[in-house]
């Protein structure tokens, strides 16, 4: 008897076989595994799938897809890990390490069936591996250090070969050092697409890591020795506002891939104006009568969690993580709470001693975005981004999704203009009377 998963790819052989050309079907045309040799292992060589003639291009706001060729049938991707400088917004500088010159690393992109190798260098000051997280693989292929493979030492490049038996979203890490090499920064995802899709391909298609990190203000090395208090959160390592828009024409599908490389905290992606079906996740796609609608995504460590929509409700709107906490940049966390304190002349006094003192958070801390604090180098604000209606009181894991009709380029297209009396406003008085609203301490416009 075959196995499930032999089941699987042999119908996703048989599947695939039937829409190549006769050509293609030729030498490479795959035979059927048996249940003595390992699924895997008799793959079959699809012709490399094609961006626009089998897939549409993802989208990696503020990243980048992996480049390739193709050699003998097989797709060649080079990985190289490295020390890496990241800008997680103007002003903030970071040390981390990273593939390719950057954090996250590149988004790899391949069709389902394609067969891949998979070049990895390691410019480290220690050795390394990379593990497919979620990716059906030899077992040596695994990456897990001691476990599947010896570690790459530095100055030394391992090649990994497999193929892709199914579609998916999936990321990839070290695992050597884990708790060091993630936190530092060095992950990347990677999307498979199917080859013969059963659904409208996606118009716009986002893969967004999220992360999450510690940064003294005024240092630039991520502490990866923190476990729990964390000062900066990231959507492909950038924070609000430098994170890129998601930019989207009115009735577009669609499709936005969040991959969680976190260290420790799981992270609910709200998005307003929307309700969206979970689709996918790293173990596969969900068969619609799976699928519920929800307007927050879970997102765990670990994990991934692909969404759909139609893009049908024009505005800019709100994409962000809903721990409070993970939409602030760099808040220091162990002030005290002077909420209702009468801080009666201590300004004054203080300002003796330190000119431009102020205490803080009498009645909130909603105008913190305002404020304009002087900053110790190397630090950013811990939010109030300026929008057209005032600074923004958010930052970390925020980006805007931008929804417009008639988009002629999927370029930032600035800020939402609102048809009018479309915007909440201050109540008029006749408003107040005539809907019968009393006590409001409203000013009347
Ligand atoms: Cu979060």
């Amino acid at each position: 008897m075959p196995t499930r998963r032999e089941f699987l790819v042999s119908g996703a052989v048989a599947s695939g076989a039937a829409m190549l050309s006769p050509q293609a079907r030729g030498a490479d045309t795959p035979s059927a595994p048996t249940a003595a040799v390992p699924a895997y292992a008799n793959l079959p060589v699809f012709p490399p799938g094609e961006p626009g003639q089998d897939y549409t291009p993802v989208v990696t706001p503020n990243g980048v897809t992996l480049p390739w060729k193709v050699v003998g049938g097989a797709k060649i991707f080079h990985l190289v890990a490295e020390p890496v400088e990241d800008e997680f917004a103007p002003g903030l500088k970071a040390h981390c390490w990273g593939y390719n010159g950057r954090t996250s690393g590149p988004t790899m992109e391949v069709v389902e069936g394609d067969r891949v190798r998979i070049y990895v260098t390691n410019k480290l000051p220690e050795a390394t591996t990379v593990h497919w997280h979620g990716v059906i693989v030899p077992n040596g292929m695994d990456g897990v250090h001691g476990l599947n493979q010896p570690a790459i030492p530095p100055g030394e490049t391992f090649r990994y070969e497999f193929a892709f038996p199914r579609p998916g979203t999936f990321m990839y890490h070290p695992h050597f050092d884990e708790l060091t090499q993630l936190g530092m920064g060095l992950n990347g995802m990677i999307v498979v697409h199917p080859r013969q899709p059963t659904q409208p391909r996606p118009d716009r298609d986002f893969v967004i890591m999220l992360n999450e990190w510690f940064i003294d203000p005024g240092t630039s090395r991520p502490n990866t020795l923190i476990m729990t208090d964390f000062n900066l959160f990231t959507f492909n390592s950038k924070v609000f506002p430098a994170t890129e828009p998601l930019v989207a024409r009115q009735g577009d599908r669609v499709r936005i891939r969040f991959g969680n490389l976190s260290a420790q905290d799981h992270h609910p992606i709200h998005i307003h104006g929307y309700s969206f079906a979970v689709v996918e996740t790293d173990g596969g796609q969900l068969p619609p009568t799976a699928r519920w609608p929800e307007a927050t995504v879970l997102v765990p460590v670990g994990a991934v969690r692909t969404i759909d929509f139609v893009a049908d409700n024009p505005g800019d709107w709100a994409v962000h993580c809903h721990m409070t906490h993970h939409v602030m940049n760099q808040m220091g966390h162990d002030s005290l709470l002077l909420m209702d304190v009468d801080p009666g002349d201590l300004n004054e006094k203080i300002g003796r001693l330190l000119p431009g003192y102020m205490t803080t958070g009498l009645t909130g801390n909603g105008g913190m975005g305002e404020m304009r604090m002087a900053l110790p180098p190397n630090t950013i604000a811990m939010k109030g981004i300026d929008y057209q209606f005032g600074p923004i009181g958010m930052g970390g894991m925020v980006t805007v999704l931008k929804v417009r009709p008639n988009l002629t380029s999927y370029e930032d297209p600035g800020w939402y203009q609102h048809p009018d009396d479309t915007v909440a406003r201050r109540a008029t008085a006749q408003e107040l009377s005539d809907d019968g609203v009393k006590d409001t301490g409203a000013k009347p416009a």
